[in-house]
């Protein structure tokens, strides 16, 4: 039977059988496990046979939030990590060799920028960066050395929307391998396999955990591509998510769908409130008719989810702002339980130089909106009183 996609997210993972019929998959801290036999132990660490080992290469409730994770955006096999930046950085790693090129979002998480040009640049990759929102853009940065075309979509921080479609189009004519950074929208709104994404990765830190109180990673693809970065990459750099947090993202995943829903909602209605107030000079969110992208968020989500940008006269005007707000908490990341609000240009983009900053469309004034499940009533009466402090 196939169910709906609500349901997966409160039972995927789960295998009671397999654990005395517990119903929540116990917390495996174990480092080590022992091997059945001299023959299966040398199969299991050579990865050839299913099976545990050691704490760097899986344990039982890693496995079940992995599984959850393949059930989530429909992949064949996941690797969960200690973090986002681990999860895309073992991407990178098993996709690139020195002299690939990659493409990339001008508008993206700037640490992922960062990925690219401090670390794989210097040891051998070239990468272009493209107005993300322009699938032709991706085809004319296309080299014969291009391995892999990236998307993150919505973009941090400002909400930009990359066509999967459109740029999967681009890739498989070129045999390039897509991979989509689906931390924003979450699977619940958007699942980037279905439109033909070969990998997506997550920061598992934000939706997926949901309460703001771990950090994690994940990545979800071919089985092939899994195995690859599992033995070959991940081994090796060893971001390892503990057992007791991927007990805890597992536990997330369980109220995901209530929570977006709560959060499409919640996003919307402040959307729209700051859309017709008299000191916002714009926002950003896929949801409202002035996103330039809305008939596109329409087509490839199913919501536009919790976070939105908006943009104030200046930095001054954004500082008063966000002194003034006693409900909504100033801080960065986002999908938390709470409203979390933030000034890009001098925190998460800070390392980005001005101008490109300003290119990816960063103003100085620009506030990002991590809408909670919170009523929204009273997250609008708190910005109302931070826009009036203006
Ligand atoms: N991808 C996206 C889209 C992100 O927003 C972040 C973190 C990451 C990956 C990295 O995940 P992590 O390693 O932190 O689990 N974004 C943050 C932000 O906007 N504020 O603080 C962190």
């Amino acid at each position: 039977m196939a169910y709906a996609r609500e349901t997966p997210m409160v039972h995927a993972g789960e295998d009671p059988a397999a654990h005395f019929g517990a119903l929540s998959t116990p917390i495996y801290d174990a480092a080590v496990f022992a091997f059945p036999d001299a023959a299966q132990g040398a199969a299991i660490h050579a990865g050839e046979q299913p099976g545990y080992f050691y704490g760097r290469m899986g344990n039982p409730t890693q496995a079940a939030l992995e599984a959850a994770l393949c059930a989530l955006e429909g992949g064949e096999a996941a690797l969960a990590l200690a973090s986002g930046m681990a999860a895309i950085t073992t991407t990178f790693l098993t996709l690139l060799r020195p002299g690939d090129h990659v493409v990339a979002p001008l508008a993206m998480y700037a640490t992922t920028t960062a990925l690219l040009d401090e670390v794989l640049t210097p040891w051998g990759v070239a990468v272009t960066y493209v107005d993300a929102t322009d699938p032709a853009a991706y085809a004319a940065a296309i080299r014969p050395t291009t391995k892999v075309l990236y998307l993150e979509s919505p973009a941090n921080p400002r909400l930009q929307l990359v066509d999967m479609a459109a740029v999967v189009a681009v890739a498989r004519a070129h045999g390039i391998t897509t991979v989509m950074d689906n931390t924003f929208a979450t699977p619940y709104n958007q699942q980037p396999l279905h439109w033909g994404v070969d990998i997506v990765v997550h920061s598992a830190t934000k939706y997926l955990g949901g309460h703001g109180d771990l950090t994690a990673g994940a990545i979800v693809g071919p089985a092939a591509f899994v195995h690859d970065a599992r033995w070959r990459i991940h081994k090796i750099l060893g971001g390892v998510i503990a057992p007791q947090t991927a007990w805890l993202v597992l536990r997330g995943i369980k109220t995901l769908a209530l929570r977006m829903v709560q959060y499409n909602a919640n996003a919307l209605a402040v959307a729209q409130f700051l859309a017709g107030h008299p000191q916002v000079q714009q926002v950003a969110y896929p949801g409202l008719p002035t996103h330039p992208q809305q008939a596109l968020a329409a087509r490839q989500m199913t919501g536009c989810g919790g976070m939105l940008a908006f943009e104030v006269a200046d930095l001054s005007a954004g500082q008063r702002l966000i002194d003034h707000l006693t409900l909504c908490q100033l801080a960065v990341s986002l999908g938390d339980v709470a409203t979390l609000i933030q000034h890009s240009a001098s925190m998460t983009h800070a390392a980005v130089p001005r101008e490109r900053r300003l290119a990816a469309g960063i103003t100085d004034g620009l506030l990002r909106l991590s809408v909670g499940i919170e009523d929204a009533n009273d997250i609008i009466a708190d910005l109302a009183t931070g826009l009036a402090a203006i």
